[in-house]
């Protein structure tokens, strides 16, 4: 079988991968992103490049259409809403996940041809506040760093980044690094105890956003050590004192950590000239992110610790493409290649290359303030690529009802039904990942090549083919004629030459020759070269800034609703949620909340909790546990309407943004808890796909087929019919055991013998192993034996699954500990567990260590 050389489409890490039409997967042993190593979800791509659910043909209005129909409806609709209400009245809304040709032909219609800006990103919600800090300070958005300065640092902070989870090889190299250098030393700064936490030296357990109040202080340690590198500072920084007095006024209680904890932190800050600050949504996903991002830019340029080896602040980028996007200008307020909006110069010379009939001048709408627009009537036509609003942005059931709003809505994806598509006119399909041509650009600015392995499936097509030819049908076809996406890369290269005489940082001098199609993954401006390392910044006089930081006032809520990521699944899950190895780990939309109070709330194992604040609600099974502080809870964002009832927590998070970058505060919504009182709960396995229509409910594959959580607040009055229609209408017979004294209900389904769904149900959470039940599906078990909930005597019951890439279980874990595993190295041996990708090994220490594992509900 011959082997594509291709890149992983989830994070910004951006690993090599090889990949075969046969679903074979392995890390790409030269790329210089991971020589060889994938986390789980790298590891697991070959079980989501199947054809299931697909969107494969175009559809208007529900029905399949062909593609000339399609385009001509959108390219009308959205000509005819630019003639009857200004181009301000239509918005394209993009992705980090699209390629860098896709984006920049989408950012080219949008700015140089329908003459608006509002071409805004998830990348709002992601990186705009890095971007607004970096340009702040720098005067360009220029990310320093590179890998190799994250192995050859003698102190990595972490400063709201789950590392562990979110860059999993990132974190496996550090990890590695630590092994071979000891000195080494790691922070994490983050309010709640994460996998990430378990390498670290020192857990700064913050308050929510104390991390201005945080770096301030460093700042003024800084200044008191004698750290400050003063020729540094008076060549190349402008803006010290006034950052500095900013900084001496800031009281570090805010921090809400222990004087103890902070003398130690500045002391080995101070203390250690190769330090690298890794920071991410924990940063960025805030009200005050921006300000943030200055605060720790500010340590580092008073120290001259930036652009040299093993030092330097470093935001890491989350989707595989957040930084092509930057790089092609693909937000609101920014122009294409790193140029500026604002500047009449730039424009013209951008308006000369395109040979485009206008360009906007004026920035466009930022996410937030875009489906605001779509709520009050301002968009008539909107277009939604390669992102799922309707689910990741804050207010998301108050997205859903702009979307529904808006007369015209077109969306391009993989998948036929997503939230956001179920309320689009027009769905067109589009090609995914082993399918496409094109490239990305990850955390470290290396430019890697995704290539085509699989055939394009159905009707579908690339995204800039898509938009090109729109932007034909709308009468721009002369500067649309792409062929190829090597055209696209060659046309955006040869714009950075042309616009070249602006000093910026951007430099695809490299590509300028390049050969498209055998392109190894390379590094602008050339590998090797260092930002900053001279001290030459990009704002006018050369120099950079120090920015006053006033950290925010904190209010303490009952309840603070911080959001977030889970290791083997990827955002809305419309691909990771196909994986069955995938699925196990955190089955269900979970909220993390601390014993004493749940406790308060009277809530004890596998209780649900209604989390609410003013915006809405969302119901989801408590996690008790340490890791978060009293106060505080914690969900992930994964969950959509389309696995769960309301499993989808950005029903609940506030639209409250940062005033400099437009980025939602994601990470700290005031809400309210409270205990959801089903009157029964069942657990289903079945082999056709669930349909519950229960207040509660999560649905997720597994390796025999789904399985699903349900609570229902009205009992049954026929258990073998109610789960019949929870088991998506299965067929064959029924066995059916009620206890009317226990109020427990149990139904097995046999065909031809064979058991095809397993359905339990009681007055509590239902206690059974999922993992022993989701394995009797498709076995000739008697169905007596399989109702009896446990596993069957042959196979023991291996608990929940840790181990992603070889399927092992907590207790089989647990077990090879008792006899002697002792290490994550012996597991290893013993059980296969994390000696494939290696996500696993942060949990396999915490279960050495005997600490409870993050799992829901069992
Ligand atoms: N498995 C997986 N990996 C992914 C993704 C995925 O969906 N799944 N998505 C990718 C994308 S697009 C992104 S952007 C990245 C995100 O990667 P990360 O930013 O690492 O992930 P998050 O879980 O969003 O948030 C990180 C941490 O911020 C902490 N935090 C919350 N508030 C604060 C605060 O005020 N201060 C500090 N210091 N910390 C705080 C949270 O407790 C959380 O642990 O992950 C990428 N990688
Ligand atoms: N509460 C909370 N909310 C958050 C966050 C958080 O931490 N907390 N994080 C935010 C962040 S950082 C991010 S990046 C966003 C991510 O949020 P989204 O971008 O909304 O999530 P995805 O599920 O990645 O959506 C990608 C969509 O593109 C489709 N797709 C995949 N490949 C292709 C392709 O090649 N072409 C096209 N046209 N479509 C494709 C997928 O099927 C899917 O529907 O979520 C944000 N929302
Ligand atoms: S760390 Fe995992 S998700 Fe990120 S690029 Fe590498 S394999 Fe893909
Ligand atoms: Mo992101």
């Amino acid at each position: 079988m011959s082997l594509t050389r291709t890149t992983c489409p989830y994070c910004g890490v951006g690993c090599g991968v090889l990949a075969g039409a046969d679903g074979t997967i392995k890390g790409d042993p030269d790329h210089p992103a991971n020589y060889g190593r994938l986390c789980s979800k790298g590891a697991a791509l070959g079980e989501t490049i199947d054809l299931e659910g697909r969107l494969l043909h175009p559809k208007v209005h529900g029905k399949t259409a062909d593609w000339d129909s399609a385009l001509d409806l959108v390219a009308q609709k959205f000509s005819a809403a630019i003639a009857e209400h200004g181009p301000d009245s239509v918005a394209f809304y993009a992705s980090g996940q699209l390629l860098t040709e896709d984006y920049y032909v989408a950012n080219k219609l949008m700015k140089g041809f329908i003459g608006s800006a509002n071409i805004d990103t998830n990348s709002r919600l992601c990186m705009a506040s890095s971007v607004a800090g970096h340009k702040r300070a720098f005067g360009t958005d220029t990310v320093p760093g590179t890998y190799e300065d994250l192995e050859e640092a003698d102190l990595i902070v972490l400063v709201g980044s789950n590392l562990a989870w979110c860059h999993p090889v990132l974190y496996q190299r550090i990890a590695a690094a630590k092994d071979k250098r000891p000195k080494m030393r790691i922070i994490n700064v983050d309010p709640r105890h994460t996998a990430t936490t378990d390498i670290a030296d020192m857990h700064l357990q913050i308050a929510p956003d104390g991390d201005s109040a945080l770096f301030n202080g460093l700042l003024a340690h800084l200044v008191e050590a004698q750290v400050v590198d003063e020729a540094f500072v008076a060549q190349h920084v402008n803006g010290m004192a006034e950052a500095v007095a900013a900084a001496r006024a800031t009281d570090t209680a805010d921090t809400g950590l222990s004087g103890q904890d902070l003398a130690a932190f500045y002391a080995l800050w101070s203390s250690t000239e190769r330090v690298v600050t890794v920071y991410s949504q924990g940063v960025n996903q805030s009200a005050c992110g921006t300000d943030k991002v200055n605060a720790i830019l500010n340590c580092h340029l008073a120290t001259g610790r930036i652009g040299k080896p093993g030092m330097g602040p470093f935001s890491v980028t989350g989707q595989p493409n957040a930084m092509g996007g930057r790089e092609v200008g693909g937000l609101a307020n920014m122009l294409a290649n790193h140029l500026e909006l604002g500047n009449a110069d730039h424009r013209d010379a951008v308006q000369d290359f395109w040979e485009s009939p206008t360009i906007c001048t004026q920035p466009g709408l930022k996410a937030v303030d875009l489906f605001e627009a779509c709520a009050n009537g301002q968009i008539k036509a909107l277009w939604v690529m390669s992102t799922n609003p309707a689910v990741s942005l804050p207010d998301a059931d108050g997205v859903a009802a702009a979307i529904a709003n808006v007369p015209f809505v077109v969306t391009s994806d993989i998948m036929e039904r997503t939230d956001t598509n179920d309320l689009a006119h027009v769905l067109l399909p589009a090609v995914g990942w082993g399918e496409k041509n094109g490239t990305v650009t990850n955390s470290e600015r290396r430019v890697s090549r995704q290539r085509a392995f699989l055939p394009a499936p159905g009707a579908a097509r690339p995204d800039w083919r898509i938009i090109s030819d729109v932007a034909a049908r709308m009468g721009f076809g002369d500067a649309f004629a792409y062929d190829t996406p090597a055209d696209v890369f060659a046309e955006y290269v040869a714009l950075d030459a042309a616009v070249s005489k602006f000093p910026r940082d951007l430099d695809l001098s490299i590509f300028a020759d390049a050969d498209y199609a055998a392109l190894i993954p390379t590094q602008w401006p050339r590998d090797g070269r260092r930002f900053f390392a001279d001290g030459a910044f990009y704002h006018p006089d050369g120099k950079a800034r120090m920015v006053a930081v006033t950290p925010p006032i904190l209010s303490q809520p009952r309840f603070l609703l911080n959001t977030g990521r889970n290791r083997d699944q990827w955002h809305t899950m419309t691909r990771t949620g196909k994986s069955p190895r995938l699925g196990p780990h955190l089955a269900e939309p979970y909220v993390e909340i601390h014993p004493a109070d749940a406790a308060a709330l009277g809530a004890g194992p596998g209780a649900l909790l209604r989390v609410q604040s003013s915006f809405g609600r969302a119901i989801l099974r408590a996690l008790i546990t340490p890791r978060v502080a009293e106060g505080h809870l914690f969900a992930p964002m994964h969950w959509t309407r389309q696995r769960t009832t309301l499993g989808a927590v950005n029903a609940v998070t506030a639209p409250v943004t940062d005033p400099v970058s437009g980025q939602p505060a994601l990470k700290s919504t005031p809400a309210e808890a409270e205990i959801f009182h089903a009157k029964w709960y069942g657990y289903l396995a079945s082999r056709s796909a669930p349909q519950p229509q229960t207040p509660y409910s999560a649905v997720s594959r597994t390796q025999t087929g789904w399985q699903a959580e349900v609570a229902g607040s009205r009992l049954p009055s026929d258990w073998e019919a109610e789960a019949r229609a929870l088991c998506g209408g299965v067929a064959g017979d029924a066995c059916l055991q009620t206890d009317r004294a226990t109020g427990t209900a149990r139904v097995a389904f046999v065909e031809d013998g064979v058991i095809t769904a397993l359905f339990f149900a009681a007055h509590q959470p239902v206690v059974l192993s999922r993992n022993a039940t989701v394995g009797l599906i498709g076995t000739q078990t008697p169905p007596l034996a399989a109702l009896a909930g446990h596993a069957a005597s042959d196979q023991p019951d291996a608990g929940p699954i840790v181990c992603a890439c070889f399927n092992v279980g907590r207790n089989t874990l647990l077990a090879a500990a008792a006899k002697g595993a002792n290490s994550v190295a012996a597991l290893g041996e013993v059980t296969c567990a994390g000696t494939n990708c290696g996500s696993c090994k942060p949990e396999l220490t915490a279960l050495l260590a005997g600490a409870a594992l993050p799992m829901a509900a069992e």
